[in-house]
């Protein structure tokens, strides 16, 4: 490999991401496996982790695999206290677990806007300021924040989402601010519409065998016209993890099929 592709290489670093069974977490870990690195991932039970295992396994890659809920601040600070001793030090840090609840937000208890919250964005915190001291006292760390078309626009029913994920979006550009001098960076992936279970319900063929509203509503809104993959995010995921983007902080990168440029186009008459 010449000197400059070395610098998107991820030989020898080991990356731990967040929720990585499946669906995007899955497509990111794979993608840093087979530009070098060590996979560790989390799951909330032992059956999706085993999942998870098995499918890394199928591609040929040996990932380590623990139960771990990304709210549970014991949970995470005992399992980053073992990577660190026995996988070895967290380089890169994908906080990618999150959840959804698709409910009009009058209607919506505080006590399900507080379960998103927790996940999608007190997780993250947890998850961060659990890694952060070792990656001070190395000088070195890379975190990647998975946000979402939610962490600029808003929509019907997403209100508890939409908030977590703005969220998000501040939380990463202040981990740029506050541990840019240890030269770490944390930098945002937004993904678009992408294929995966949490998105299906928006993909469901409607019982007269049409697509459902919002799928043909999200396609016409992107300028790609198709939902994304998981692989779609692997080259930015990638870039965000290595040294080609030492000088890139706090930002979020949209990875969307062109939707936050699209104003849309009139209907057909
Ligand atoms: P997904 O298919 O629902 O996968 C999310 C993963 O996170 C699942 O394995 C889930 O486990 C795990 N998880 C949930 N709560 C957890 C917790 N407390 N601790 C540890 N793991 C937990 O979602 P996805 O579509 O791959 O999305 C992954 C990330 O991308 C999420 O942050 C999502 O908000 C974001 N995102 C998705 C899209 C999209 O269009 N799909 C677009 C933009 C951003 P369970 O199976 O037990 O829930
Ligand atoms: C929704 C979708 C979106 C995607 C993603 C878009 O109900 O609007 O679930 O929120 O998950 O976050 O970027």
């Amino acid at each position: 490999m010449d000197e400059f592709m070395k610098k998107f290489s991820l030989e020898g670093k080991v990356a731990f991401v967040t929720g990585a069974s499946y669906g995007i977490g899955f497509a990111l870990a794979t993608a840093f496996a087979k530009a070098g690195a060590t996979i560790v991932f989390n799951d909330i039970n032992q059956e999706l982790v085993d999942k998870g295992l098995r499918a890394y396994e199928e591609l040929g890659i040996k990932a380590h695999g623990y139960v771990c809920d990304v709210t549970n601040e014991q949970e995470v600070n005992a399992l980053v206290a073992e990577l660190e001793k026995n996988v070895g030090p967290v380089d890169i840090l994908v906080n990618n677990a999150g959840i959804i609840k698709r409910i009009p937000m009058h209607e919506m208890s505080a006590e399900q806007f507080r379960q998103v919250i927790d996940v999608d964005l007190n997780g993250p915190l947890i998850v961060s300021k659990t890694v952060i001291p070792y990656m001070m006292k190395r000088n070195r760390g890379k975190i990647i924040n998975i946000c979402s078309m939610m962490s600029e626009f808003g929509r019907e029913t997403v209100s508890a989402y939409a908030a977590a994920k703005g969220g998000l979006k501040m939380l990463t550009r202040n981990i740029a601010s506050e541990y840019g001098e240890y030269n770490i960076q944390c930098n945002g992936i937004g993904p678009g519409y992408i294929a995966t279970p949490q998105t299906a319900p928006l993909r469901e063929i409607q019982p007269d065998g049409s697509r459902h509203p919002f799928d043909q509503f999200i396609v016409a809104k992107t300028p790609a016209a198709r939902w994304g993959t998981p692989e779609d995010l692997q080259g930015a995921a990638v870039f965000l993890a290595s040294e080609a983007s030492d000088f890139v902080n706090g930002q979020v990168l949209y990875v969307d099929g062109g939707i936050a440029a699209y104003i849309g186009k009139q209907p057909k008459a």
